[in-house]
């Protein structure tokens, strides 16, 4: 079958819960994907940076294959030989005492909530049902209906109400206003240290750090969604780490099992995470060794590779060539690491244009927002892959 035929089946069979762009994607390896047709593209999306480690990495790979024929799923009812070790690798790569294991994002940030909610009834003396999570304008932290609640965008909002209470959104970036709104209800602020979907917004310098304080002052809970950030994405181990902020509870999701297999988990300290007691909350797959395993070998990968050192250097180098591309297209280019957002002007018509031109110049992107083109390729791209892949981008926006 040829492309437009696979097009067409999504078309008539699918859900139309997605717009993607006109290529089928049949073979991935490193930062290069073909389609049916055998096109080559270098990937500039990293599948919204669940690949960081390359498409279908071969240490990852092998990991899933070994453990598919030795076990898949025992269920939490019992143990298994992999999810130990998981936890004392990522344990100890974070610098945290806890991990608790499940699937999606949206279910580590679902599970963030339940710990915080806890922990503010327990240890901070709220009154039951009046916890309160301070959140922030173009969040994006998953598709539940309780976590959509809490979203500024219509479009993932509509119609899917009604919604849960004990959110409240502020300006993203105005730490003033976390201070004035941290109230006796509050028992946690939910941040993307850089925010993704939102159009790789990052917040002005020390605005974690004042999160931070106003939490301390309070007693409350810094929650990290590091899902898209973190894992090396914007040249560190986690974006906090940029400002020198250690957040109470961290949401890991995507890159932690390289894309090769949905694996997610909340990484905090035992004082937090103890609210779990045992049947209190979990998941059919959540932990499962084949998940584990593929885990295990993903967090080698990240750090053998040396993939965060690259993702800084390369990602400097990208930021520092996009800014002098003086094009009146070009509205903003920021970014961090290999995690950068080019805003096109609004008198061009919007991002998604020049994305369907970048695709026929052979290279991936994506547009957020209409006007932001998400540049984000898997953090082992080579310097020669990159400014192959700049080139491109150069030319389409001059
Ligand atoms: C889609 C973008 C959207 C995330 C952060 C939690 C989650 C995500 C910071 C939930 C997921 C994905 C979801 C996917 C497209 C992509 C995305 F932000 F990356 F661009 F939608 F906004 N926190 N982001 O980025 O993780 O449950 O998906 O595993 O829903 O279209 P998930």
């Amino acid at each position: 079958m040829q492309s437009n035929e696979f097009i067409r089946l999504e078309q008539r069979f699918g859900a139309a819960n997605y717009r993607p762009l006109d290529v089928v994607i049949s073979r991935a390896r490193g930062v290069w994907v073909w389609d049916v047709e055998g096109n080559r593209y270098l990937d500039c999306l990293a599948a919204y940076s669940a690949v960081n480690q390359g498409h279908c990495h071969p240490r990852i790979v092998q990991a899933l294959h070994e453990q598919a024929d030795r076990c898949t799923l025992t269920s939490r009812a019992f143990f298994n030989d992999q999810l130990g070790p998981f936890y004392e690798q990522l344990s100890k790569l974070l610098g945290y005492e806890k991990v608790l294991p499940m699937n999606t994002g949206a279910e580590a940030v679902e599970t963030a909530i339940k710990a915080a909610r806890r922990y503010g009834y327990r240890q901070l003396g709220i009154a039951d049902q009046r916890a309160e999570v301070l959140v922030f304008d173009g969040n994006f932290h998953g598709r539940t209906t309780t976590i959509v609640g809490f979203s500024g965008e219509a479009a993932y909002r509509d119609g899917f109400g009604p919604f849960a209470p004990g959110f409240r959104r502020l300006p993203y970036g105005d730490a003033a206003a976390v201070e004035q709104a941290m109230g006796q209800d509050v028992c946690a602020v939910l941040v993307e240290p850089i925010q993704g979907e939102a159009g790789i917004v990052v917040p002005p310098e020390g605005f974690l750090r004042r999160l931070r304080a106003a939490c301390d002052r309070r007693g409350a809970l810094l929650i990290a969604d590091e899902i898209q950030s973190g894992l090396g994405r914007t040249g560190r181990l986690l974006c906090c780490e940029h400002e020198g902020v250690r957040p109470d509870l961290v949401i890991l999701g995507k890159a932690l099992s390289g894309g090769c297999y949905p694996v997610s988990a909340v990484v905090g300290d035992d004082r937090v995470l103890s609210v779990f007691e045992p049947g209190s909350h979990g998941s059919t797959y959540g932990g499962n060794p084949l998940g584990a395993a593929v885990a295990r070998a993903a967090l080698h990968v990240l750090v053998d590779d040396g993939l965060c050192a690259n993702s800084a250097e390369l990602g400097a180098y990208a930021l520092q060539r996009l800014s002098r591309l003086s094009s009146p297209k070009v509205a903003q280019v920021r970014g961090r690491g290999l995690w950068i957002g080019i805003e096109v002007n609004k008198a061009t018509g919007g991002a998604r244009p020049f994305c369907e031109e970048l695709r026929r110049r052979g290279l991936l992107c994506k547009e957020t927002h209409d006007y932001v083109i998400r540049f984000a390729p898997p953090l082992c791209i080579t310097r020669d892959e990159l400014d192959w892949a700049l080139d491109r981008l150069e030319a389409v926006l001059r």
